[in-house]
């Protein structure tokens, strides 16, 4: 505390993700992936509030410009609790966590990350499973467990599912995707979000957004893409979900709700492959994995594809554009600060109780009272 009085830090960290810049590339990545670490094995047990605060630590540190080189750095910096400046502080030391590699080792926290990674598993049933003695992929197959259709499709494409999908795959099942569209109507519109929007190079699928410029002409085109893709022997796997979403006449009841309504197709795509590049990256796994599908000129990609009416559609982009952590924050600097309600359809004011409309993102932004923040400053 003394030390960091007379500290005056040259550059400033605002407490809220969405009110900084956070680029892709940064300069402090020996701490973010060591206290992210932290956080997905505090997740795998389930403590939502300790994986919070070690990744809002980190996110913290992916704004910062400089290389953090003393724990003085640390100085005036919001959400670094005591624990991560442990962490950071041992890591500056020793060049390395005995926390974080203790987590590594751990069998515990190598089968949540195996299982985890599965489509369709998520911490609750990676937990059970485990607790069951589950640790690898070969013994999900051995032993006899009862699979959902889309687990089961996890399970089948896991190898292809798990090597990251590259931007030129992603343009390429975008281009799919636009094509199909565009027989349908060509008026309609398909955007790429998620982490291709804001500029990584791999991402673990491809999300697409598909609106329409004439309100309500959106309905129906979804049904429609999925029997030309379907036709064309391109989904591998598909399950659709119905648009739940009505024009509120009530103020959102769940302002921190991050599950949306729209109409949306979680899919196995099937994607051509030039045959000299073969398949994939190898998986670093020591389990069996003669029982899953090993693709020789195509591979299978999680694409989802998420329907918005364009009334809706820059609450749904900016929803669909992420990090996660950004739109957290968002929301959260919403409810606290503005006292308003902000989700992937709307943006309830509170105070004049009314919902505000935007056509574009900088206007969301704006009636936030936020500075924009480009897709490719949103890696929080
Ligand atoms: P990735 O795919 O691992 O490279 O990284 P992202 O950032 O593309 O993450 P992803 O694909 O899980 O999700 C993209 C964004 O969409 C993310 O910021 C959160 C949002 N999102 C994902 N699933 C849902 C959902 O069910 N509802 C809503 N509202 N948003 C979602
Ligand atoms: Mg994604």
């Amino acid at each position: 505390k003394a030390a960091c009085a007379s500290l005056t830090p040259d550059y400033m960290v605002p407490v809220y993700a969405c009110q900084r810049r956070t680029p892709l590339q940064h300069p402090n990545r020996l701490f973010t992936d060591a206290l992210e670490i932290l956080s997905e094995n505090a997740e795998f047990f389930e403590s939502e509030g300790r994986s919070l605060a070690f990744y809002k630590a980190s996110s913290v540190m992916k704004a910062l410009p400089i290389r953090l080189t003393s724990t003085v750095d640390l100085c005036g910096l919001p959400c670094i609790g005591e624990h991560s400046q442990r962490v950071i502080k041992e890591i500056l030391e020793d060049g390395v966590s005995s926390e974080v590699e203790g987590v590594l080792q751990s069998e515990r926290y190598q089968a949540m990350k195996v299982l985890t990674s599965i489509f369709g598993v998520g911490v609750k049933t990676a937990d059970r499973w485990y607790r069951e003695g589950i640790r690898n992929f070969g013994d999900i197959l051995s032993s006899g467990q009862k699979l959902t259709k889309e687990q089961e499709a996890g399970v089948k494409y896991f190898k292809d599912l798990s090597s990251p999908v590259t931007e030129e795959e992603a343009n390429s099942i975008t281009d799919t995707v636009r094509k199909a569209v565009a027989s349908i109507d060509t008026r309609a519109k398909v955007t790429i979000t998620g982490g291709f929007r804001r500029g990584k190079q791999r991402g673990h699928d491809v999300d697409l957004l598909i609106t329409h410029p004439e309100e309500g002409k959106e309905a129906g085109l979804l049904a429609q893409i999925i029997t030309i893709l379907d036709s064309q022997g391109l989904l591998l796997y598909y399950k659709t979900k119905e648009n739940t979403y009505t024009a509120p006449r009530e103020p959102p009841v769940k302002p921190h709700s991050t599950l949306d309504r729209f109409e949306r197709c979680f899919s196995v795509f099937k994607l051509s492959l030039p045959p000299f590049r073969g398949s994939q990256e190898p998986v670093s796994l020591s389990t069996p994995l003669d029982k899953t599908c090993i693709a020789t000129d195509w591979k299978a990609v999680r694409v989802d594809l998420v329907v918005s009416p364009c009334s809706q559609y820059a609450y749904a982009l900016l929803g669909w554009t992420g990090s996660q952590h950004f739109e957290r924050e968002l929301r959260r600097f919403a409810g606290s600060e503005k006292q308003m309600a902000l989700n992937s359809h709307a943006l309830y004011d509170r105070k004049q109780n009314e919902f505000l409309s935007a056509s574009t993102e900088e206007e969301i932004f704006a009636h936030l009272g936020l500075p924009f923040i480009p897709p490719h400053e949103r890696n929080a």
